[in-house]
C-alpha cells in the first residue's frame, strides 16, 4: 500500500464511525497530514451535522501547519450550501496545500464542482484513491444517486435441494433461529422491505424488527389484485405501502398506495421509492417477486441461506445464473452475492 492509500484507509475507517447515523447522507471521513504525520481527523458524525472536513480542520491543535498540509477525504468536498457551508470553500479559505479525494460525489449538487473549486484556487487535487472501497462503503448512496432507485438486496432461504417452499407454499423450518436474528438485523439496516402476495398470505410476516435493536423499515407489499385478507399481520396499525393494479381501494390512515398503471412493473414501484428518498430495499420473497427482480436485472446483492432440510419437490428457489456478478462469499450456510456497482 502506498502512503496515500494508508491515509485514505484511515479516512475510510473514520467514515465508518458514522454508520447508521448519517443516512441518507454518505459516510465520509477526513485526515489531515503534515510532513507524514496525521495532525487532524474527523468524520461526518450525524445527519444534518457538520461534514467530515470541518470536523477534521477543527481537530488540528496547531492550525499554523494547515497551509503546509495534505487533506485526505473519502468523498469529494461539497460545493453547495446545504445544511452546512461548502467544504471546498473551507479548504480554500484554510489554504491547504493539497487535497486527495477517494471518489467524486455523484450528488448532482456537487459532482465535480467541489474538485473544480479547489483547483481554481490553485490547490493540487488528486482523486481515485481507494475509490472502490469508498463506493462500496456508500453503495446505497451511490446506487440511489446514479441509478435513481434504491440499492436492492434480495434475500431468501432455500433447502439443500433447492426449494424455497413446499407446493402448498409452506416454507417453515428451512432456516434456523440464528439466521432469523440476522435477518432482523438486516431489516434494521435498510430503508424499506418488500414482499409479494403469496408470501404475505402464507408466511403472514410482520416485516418489522423484533429480534434486534433498531428502526423498522418502510413496509411494502405487492398485492396486484387486492386479494389479501385484512386480518394479516401486515395490515396492523403501522404504516404499509400497498402496490396494486386495480382501481378500487378503500382509504385508510396507515395505508399508502402505489397504483401500477401498466401491469406489474417493478420500475414503477422503484420510481415511487426514489421519489420518497428510500435509498435501500430488502426483498424477502417470494419466488415470483424475487425472480421478477432478477429477470428485470434490478438487484445489487443476494443473500441466500441454505438449510440442511430437503423437500424433494416444491417451489424452486430463484437462480441468479447468467447475471453479471462481482463477488461470491460463503460463510456457514449463508451465500452473499454482490454485483458490481460500476
Ligand atoms: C462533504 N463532506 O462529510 C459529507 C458530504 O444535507 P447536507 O448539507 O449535509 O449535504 C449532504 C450532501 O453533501 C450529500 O448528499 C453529499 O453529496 C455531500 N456529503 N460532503 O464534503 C461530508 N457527508
Ligand atoms: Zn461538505
Amino acid at each position: 500500500m502506498s502512503p496515500e492509500e494508508i491515509f485514505m484507509l484511515r479516512a475510510l475507517e473514520l467514515a465508518e464511525l458514522g454508520k447508521g447515523r448519517v443516512s441518507p447522507n454518505p459516510m465520509v471521513g477526513c485526515v489531515i497530514v503534515h510532513d507524514g504525520q496525521i495532525i487532524g481527523e474527523g468524520y461526518h458524525e450525524v445527519y444534518g451535522g457538520p461534514h467530515a472536513e470541518p470536523n477534521a480542520i477543527n481537530s488540528v491543535k496547531n492550525p499554523i501547519l494547515i497551509p503546509e498540509s495534505t487533506v485526505y477525504v473519502t468523498l469529494e468536498p461539497c460545493a453547495h450550501w446545504g445544511k452546512t457551508p461548502p467544504c471546498a470553500n473551507l479548504l480554500v479559505e484554510k489554504k491547504v496545500k493539497k487535497v486527495v479525494i477517494g471518489t467524486l460525489d455523484s450528488n448532482p449538487l456537487v459532482g465535480g464542482k467541489g474538485a473544480q473549486i479547489l483547483k481554481d484556487a490553485g490547490i493540487e487535487v488528486t482523486s481515485g484513491v481507494l475509490d472502490r472501497r469508498v463506493r462500496e462503503q456508500n453503495k446505497r448512496f451511490f446506487t440511489f444517486m446514479e441509478k435513481k432507485r434504491p440499492y436492492i438486496i434480495l434475500k431468501w432461504a432455500q433447502t439443500k435441494d433447492g426449494f424455497i417452499a413446499r407446493e402448498n407454499y409452506d416454507s417453515k423450518w428451512i432456516s434456523n433461529p440464528y439466521s432469523r436474528q440476522l435477518v432482523h438485523r438486516w431489516r434494521s439496516e435498510e430503508d424499506a422491505i418488500m414482499v409479494g402476495t403469496l408470501t404475505a398470505k402464507y408466511d403472514n410476516p410482520q416485516l418489522n424488527v423484533r429480534e434486534w435493536e433498531g428502526k423498522n423499515p418502510v413496509r411494502i407489499v405487492v398485492d396486484r389484485n387486492l386479494t389479501l385478507d385484512r386480518d394479516l399481520h401486515l395490515f396492523d396499525q403501522s404504516q404499509l405501502t400497498l402496490c396494486y393494479n386495480q382501481v378500487k381501494e378503500e382509504k385508510s390512515d396507515n395505508l399508502e398506495h402505489v397504483k401500477l398503471p401498466s401491469g406489474f412493473n417493478i420500475r414503477e414501484i422503484l420510481d415511487d421509492l426514489y421519489q420518497r428518498k428510500i435509498q435501500s430495499l430488502i426483498v424477502e420473497g417470494g419466488a415470483q417477486l424475487l425472480n421478477k427482480f432478477i429477470q428485470e436485472n434490478l438487484w445489487d446483492e443476494a443473500r441466500v441461506f441454505t438449510g440442511q432440510v430437503q423437500f424433494g419437490k416444491g417451489i424452486p428457489a430463484p437462480k441468479t445464473q447468467g447475471s453479471i456478478l462481482d463477488e461470491m462469499d460463503i460463510m456457514g450456510d449463508l451465500l452473499t452475492i454482490t454485483r458490481p456497482i460500476y
